[in-house]
């Protein structure tokens, strides 16, 4: 702005430099006497322009050195910025390594109390079916539990984590998401028989899942997103068939706060993982999504997908997702799902 109005100030000058000596040089006179009254005329207003021309001139260098010293601070004004916006960008990528350092640490200490958990695994020689029966005996720590072989039943014995807190607790946690160095992206008898570690993330396993959904049994989904948001969605009914017919899902009766609902879309859709396509899609939804689901063509919530950790997780579209939440794109930092019977008294 001001370098502008100098600018219009030095032009101004400029243009009365040059037009001051020719103020009488358009007149034609013809007359000498008229010549020599317009000489004389001239030379004292020569001799003032003269004064006048000097004058600005001084104006006009003054003009130009300030204007010349301004254009100097400018130039060291921007180089200034662009100074600050690089040490910017330097703080700015310390954060981003500061973060993810401070996950990894946090991933191994989780490791570290996982390893350490193994060890102190509670038992009980009554017959428990589920995290349900465990609350109902007055087991109200949320924690790793082993529930026995029953013979009549046909169950073998089997690890599980109990939630004894969320909701009135009781619930058999039967997927979990939130280490993101276990890979979900594996075969049908993998999905079958159920991987990864308790107390980090695994899949319970569809034959489980399947045995513990024979009673009528609530579906709880635990969603947190990576600005530590959480959200959930229970179904009052839950059930999966069994493995002739491709542990089929069942949910019913939807409630809670992650948007539209995500799974409701998957409900009547068999099990499909990355080597048996039981999908209703001329896609292998499973390949391209990563994960063993209930895959339909393809995706309203893939809660088996890829762990993105933060600042990736916002790309693909093979991520854990929620769609009526953060849609297509973004990744869940962390999931849980767990199950309880319909009659369970907290
Ligand atoms: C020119 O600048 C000098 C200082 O650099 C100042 O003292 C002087 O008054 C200025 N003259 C005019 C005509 O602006
Ligand atoms: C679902 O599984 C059942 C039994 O395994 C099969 O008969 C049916 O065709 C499957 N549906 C689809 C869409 O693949
Ligand atoms: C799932 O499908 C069944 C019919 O097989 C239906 O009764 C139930 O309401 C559906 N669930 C949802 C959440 O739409
Ligand atoms: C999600 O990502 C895919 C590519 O990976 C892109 O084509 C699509 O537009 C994205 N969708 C949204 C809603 O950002
Ligand atoms: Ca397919």
């Amino acid at each position: 702005m001001l370098k502008s109005a100098l600018l219009r100030l030095l032009a101004l000058g400029l243009v009365l430099l040059l037009q001051q000596p020719g103020r009488t040089a358009g007149q034609n006179l013809r007359d000498p006497r008229k010549r020599a009254a317009a000489a004389l005329k001239a030379a004292n207003a020569k001799g003032q322009c003269c004064e006048d021309v000097r004058a600005l001139k001084v104006q006009v260098a003054n003009l130009s050195s300030l204007l010349e010293e301004l254009t100097r601070k400018q130039d060291t004004v921007v180089r200034q910025m662009m100074e600050l916006d690089n040490q910017n960008r330097v703080q700015e990528a310390r954060v981003t390594e500061a973060e993810s350092k401070y996950s990894e640490i946090n991933n191994r200490v989780e490791i570290i109390q996982l390893q350490a958990s193994q060890s102190i695994t509670q038992t009980s020689s009554d017959a428990i079916y589920d995290c349900a029966s465990l609350y109902g005996r007055s087991y109200k720590i949320s924690g790793e539990y082993k529930l026995p072989a029953d013979g009549y039943l046909g169950t073998p014995e089997l690890e599980v984590f109990c939630d004894m807190e969320s909701n009135g607790g009781g619930w058999t946690v039967i997927q979990r998401r939130k280490v993101g160095l276990t890979s979900f992206d594996r075969d049908w008898k993998q999905y079958k028989k159920g991987f990864g570690a308790i107390r980090g993330d695994f899949w319970l396993g569809n034959e489980n899942i399947f045995r513990l959904t024979r009673q009528p049994t609530v579906l709880r989904i635990e969603l947190e997103d990576w600005e530590g948001e959480t959200r959930y969605a229970e179904y009052q009914h839950f059930t999966l068939s069994n493995e002739l017919n491709s542990y089929k899902l069942f949910i019913s009766s939807y409630s809670g706060n992650a948007g539209q609902d995500s799974l409701r879309y998957h409900n009547n859709t068999n099990f499909s993982t990355k080597n048996k396509d039981n999908d209703k899609c001329v896609d292998d939804c499973a390949q391209l999504r990563k994960g063993g689901y209930w895959y339909n063509c393809c995706t309203d919530s893939n809660l088996n997908g890829v762990f993105y950790r933060y600042g990736e997780h916002i790309r693909n579209t093979d991520g854990i997702t929620w769609y009526g939440w953060h849609g297509p794109n973004y990744s869940l930092k962390r999931v849980e799902m767990k199950i309880r019977p319909q009659n369970f008294q907290p």
